[in-house]
């Protein structure tokens, strides 16, 4: 057997060293990380996407619209009596969707006449579901039915996966309409394909 020499015990040793160092740096670092996660403050508890109205009105209008809850909150309400898909009466209350409209600047009333009578409004889903309805239906000269972007039904927010927003169209005999979880308004031009 080889006799170590001192190179080779100095070699030793400093390998010893420089392990025990790096152990203890890594331990240190593991505790100090403890340490951290525990004193780190609780994140404030951010509510699900769903529960908070965001609702966007973009397309063929004067004023794209981009609400949030405050806004939202200041916008003229309607309140509807409708049967949803279970059968089951509700009292629903939100913003009538021709108003969102008008507020978009969407011609209206005495307007709504000459090319805007092929403009149609896509209502979006957050699962990308889509319901047309034309501007007539939503339009208070045309029509005293009220369909409305509803935001509670018997006095309760409504919650995922109906709301925070959902369209009732109150009198309708199927309910394929009543879009939930909707985000955004779209006026598109109908166009027919050549
Ligand atoms: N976002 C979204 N909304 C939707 C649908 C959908 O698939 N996605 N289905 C529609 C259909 S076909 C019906 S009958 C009703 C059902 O409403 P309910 O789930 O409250 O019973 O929701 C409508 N709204
Ligand atoms: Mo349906």
């Amino acid at each position: 057997m080889k006799i170590p020499s001192r190179h080779d015990l100095l070699r030793q040793v400093l390998l010893t060293v420089s392990g025990i160092v790096a152990v203890t740096l890594a331990l240190a670092a593991g505790k100090a990380e403890g340490v951290v996660w525990a004193a780190a403050p609780q994140a404030k508890e951010e509510p699900p996407a769903t529960t908070t109205i965001r609702l966007q009105v973009r397309g063929e209008v004067a004023t794209p619209l981009d609400l949030d809850a405050q806004a939202w909150a200041k916008l003229p309400r309607h309140s509807v009596e409708a049967i949803d898909r279970d059968g089951t009466s509700g009292r629903y209350e939100g913003v009538a969707l021709g108003e969102l409209l008008k507020r978009a600047g969407v011609p209206h009333g005495e307007t709504l006449k000459g090319s805007a009578m092929s403009l149609c409004v896509v209502v979006e889903a957050s699962d990308a579901y889509r319901a047309v309805f034309a501007l007539p239906e939503l339009d208070e000269l045309f029509t005293d039915r009220i369909i409305l972007v509803a935001d509670r039904k018997d006095g309760e927010p409504l919650v995922a996966p109906a709301g925070p927003l959902r369209i009732v169209v109150p009198g309708e005999k199927r309910q394929a309409r009543w879009v939930r979880e909707v985000i955004a308004i779209h006026v598109v031009k109908v166009e027919i394909p050549e």
